[in-house]
């Protein structure tokens, strides 16, 4: 049966835990928080009376596509970045009038599905799913090549990343939609840290079921035997980064195994499982154009909770 949970282990999952427990400082790619559990809670996380992010970027999306569309003008392929919450997509493209929908996704079947029912919903435009890795610039249909660039990044998912890593990603965006293409992006703001902090520790647990169930996945998935009911869920404003992190902190000693390998962990230690990075309006366009975008309009909702920038890949000049 071991042998069999080993086998079936997806390479990259065994990779980055064991690495990560085994580091000075523990900490798991977020990437892997997000399994068929972890995904249903995040839904309901985006449901939590403190998490304000999507409720306010979706209101923000029904106010201003219009605006965005008369910018950007008709006729565009909106190039969707990990697709899936596809409730923002139809808000884009019900205000477009966009000839093409390209969704990329590294999971395919879940692509597929999604793709499928909005081609249902938006005949006429033609859709082109595509299963890739979107932090590489990703070689677009030949059918779109003589369509105008939408490129649409919602949710505040940029704010997973360090600054270092969301550069290289909005480079890779603007190899991948070429000069002149714009970039619709979302991203949530700095704010008062009780805040914050709330939205990313409710009320309900629910944040915190998000976090633990990570243990579960790496006990069922690699085999491990982490005694889960000695870790807490912590959410953490670090004012100096700008983000907040979520942690898994252990209240007792403990030692266990995971895949074959034993770890032991003291009281109070953690292990970080996610940065969620926090801009101002000038942090914001600083980022887009240290990525090659020109930011052209940006839009917040009334308390400038969280901020939509439209973004153009100009020229790239030399001079001065
Ligand atoms: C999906 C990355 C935007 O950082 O707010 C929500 C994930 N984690 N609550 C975020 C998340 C805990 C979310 N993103």
């Amino acid at each position: 049966m071991d042998a069999l949970v080993q086998a079936l282990a997806d390479p990259d999952f065994r990779r980055d835990v064991l690495a990560g427990l085994a580091a000075p400082i523990r900490a798991i790619p977020a990437r892997w928080l997000y399994d068929r559990r972890g995904s249903e809670l995040f839904e309901a996380i985006t449901r939590l009376p403190e998490y304000y992010l999507t409720r306010t970027e979706t209101a923000l999306l029904e106010r201003r596509c219009p605006d965005v569309a008369r910018i950007a003008g008709p006729g565009q392929a909106v190039v969707e970045f990990g697709s899936g919450a596809s409730v923002k997509t139809r808000i884009l493209l019900a205000a477009a009038a966009a000839s093409a929908y390209v969704p990329i996704d590294i999971s395919g079947d879940f692509l597929r599905d999604a793709a499928a029912s909005l081609g249902e919903d938006f005949p006429g435009l033609a859709v082109h799913p595509i299963e890739a890795d979107f932090t590489r610039p990703i070689e677009l249909p030949e059918a779109l090549d003589a369509l105008p660039r939408f490129g649409f990044f919602p949710g505040s998912t940029i704010g997973n990343m360090i600054p270092a890593t969301g550069v290289d990603l909005l480079r890779a965006m603007r190899r991948t939609l070429g000069t002149g293409a714009w970039l619709f992006i979302g991203f949530d703001r700095v704010k008062d840290p009780a805040e914050l902090l709330e939205a990313y520790d409710d009320r309900a647990g629910v944040t915190a079921e998000f976090n633990l169930n990570l243990l579960l996945r790496i006990n069922r998935e690699l085999d491990g035997d982490i005694p889960v009911e000695a870790f807490r869920h912590r959410a953490i404003w670090n004012e100096k980064l700008s983000r907040i992190e979520m942690h898994l902190q252990v209240a007792r000693d403990i030692g266990f195994a995971v895949s074959g390998r034993h770890f032991t962990m003291s009281a109070g230690e953690t292990i970080h499982t996610e940065n969620s990075h926090k801009y101002g309006e000038r942090d914001a366009r600083t980022l887009l154009l240290a990525g090659g975008w020109t930011p052209v309009e940006e839009w917040t909702d009334e308390a400038a909770r969280f901020a939509l920038v439209l973004a153009r890949a100009e020229p790239e000049r030399s001079a001065p």
